[in-house]
C-alpha cells in the first residue's frame, strides 16, 4: 500500500521536542491480526461491538460477551507486535518524556518494549469483579461455557472499559497532563470516535504541539491535524525512526 512520507517541518518537530505524546487506536494492532472495532473486520457474528461493549449486554447476556471476549483472548494471545509497535519503542528512547497512551487492550505495545504506556480501556487478558471490583487473574468462561464468579457472588468480567463506564481515574489523568504539555501529539490508528481518548489531541493543540495523524482513512478528526500521513503504521513508523536516524529494531528491544 503506498504511503505519505514525513514532511520536513515533521522531522524537525520531532528532532528538537522534548516531550511527545502518542495516541494508538486499534489500527495499530490490525497488522498483528487483531480485528479494528469499525469499518472491515468490526462484526464478530451480527454483532456490532458497540453492542456487545456495554455493562448493560454484559448483565442481560453474560455468556455472549464472554464467547466475543474468548474469541479476542486466543486473537491476542497469538499475536506478535508488528514493526509498529516495534518503531514506537525505538521512538521512546529518543525523549526524556515520552507518553504512550493506548486504547488498546492486547498488550502489545509493553511486549514490542514500549515503556511508559498508559492504558486508557483496561487490558483483556485480566479480569474483574463486575460487582466488587476485586482483581480475578485470568478467570474465564470455562469449556462448559460455565461463567466466572467471585466470592462475593457477583459475576467475573474482563477488565476493560465499557461504554458509559468511567476511565481508570489515575490513568486518564496522566494522559490528560502528558497531553496538556506535548510539544509533537500523534494519533495512530484510531477513528477518534471515542472520548474521552480522542479529545486529547484538542488538548495538546491547545498547549501549542504539532498534530500529527497516521491512519490510512480518513478520520472524523483528519482535518484538525496539522499534518496527515495516509497508510498503515507498520510502514509508517519504521519509515519515521529511519529518517531520525533511530535503532529500529523489529525485535523486542527489551526482555519482557
Ligand atoms: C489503521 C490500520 C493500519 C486500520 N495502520 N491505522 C462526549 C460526546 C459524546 C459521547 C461521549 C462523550 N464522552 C463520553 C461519551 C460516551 C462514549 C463515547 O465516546 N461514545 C462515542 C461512540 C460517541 N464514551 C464512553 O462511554 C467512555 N466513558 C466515559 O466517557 O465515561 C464518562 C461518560 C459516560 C457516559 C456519558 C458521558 C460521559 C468509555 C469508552 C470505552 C470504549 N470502550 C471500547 C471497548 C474496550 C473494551 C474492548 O476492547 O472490548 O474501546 S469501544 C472501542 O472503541 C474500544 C476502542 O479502544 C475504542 C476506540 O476505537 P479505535 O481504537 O479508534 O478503533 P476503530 O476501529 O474505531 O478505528 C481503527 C482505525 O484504525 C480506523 O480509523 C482505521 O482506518 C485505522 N486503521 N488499519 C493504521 N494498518
Ligand atoms: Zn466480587
Amino acid at each position: 500500500m503506498p504511503y505519505t512520507a514525513p514532511s520536513r517541518e515533521l522531522l524537525q518537530h520531532l528532532e528538537k521536542a522534548r516531550s511527545v505524546v502518542v495516541l494508538t487506536g486499534a489500527g495499530v494492532s490490525a497488522e498483528s491480526g487483531i480485528p479494528t472495532f469499525r469499518g472491515q473486520g468490526g462484526l464478530w457474528r451480527e454483532f456490532r461491538p458497540e453492542e456487545l461493549a456495554t455493562a448493560a449486554a454484559f448483565e442481560q447476556r453474560p455468556k455472549l460477551v464472554w464467547e466475543w471476549y474468548m474469541w479476542r483472548r486466543q486473537l491476542v494471545a497469538q499475536a506478535e507486535p508488528n514493526p509498529g509497535h516495534f518503531a514506537l519503542a525505538a521512538l521512546e528512547t529518543k525523549y526524556s518524556e515520552f507518553t504512550l497512551v493506548t486504547q488498546n487492550v492486547d498488550g502489545l505495545h509493553m511486549r514490542a518494549g514500549s515503556r511508559n504506556v498508559i492504558e486508557l480501556h483496561g487490558n483483556i487478558m485480566r479480569s474483574r469483579c463486575h460487582e466488587c471490583g476485586s482483581p480475578a487473574g485470568e478467570a474465564a468462561l470455562d469449556k462448559d461455557g460455565q461463567l466466572p464468579a467471585c466470592e462475593c457472588g457477583g459475576l467475573i468480567r474482563p477488565d476493560v472499559i465499557w461504554f458509559g463506564e468511567l476511565l481508570p481515574p489515575e490513568a486518564l489523568k496522566r494522559a490528560w497532563e502528558a497531553s496538556a504539555h506535548a510539544e509533537v501529539f500523534l494519533s495512530i490508528g484510531t477513528s477518534s470516535a471515542v472520548q474521552p481518548a480522542a479529545g486529547l489531541a484538542d488538548m495538546a493543540k491547545r498547549a501549542g504541539a504539532y498534530l500529527v495523524e497516521v491512519n490510512p482513512d480518513t478520520t472524523e478528526m483528519s482535518d484538525r491535524f496539522d499534518e496527515v500521513l495516509r497508510g498503515p503504521s507498520g510502514a509508517i513508523l519504521p519509515t519515521l525512526c529511519e529518517e531520525l536516524r533511530l535503532n529500529f529494531s523489529r525485535a523486542p528491544m527489551f526482555a519482557v
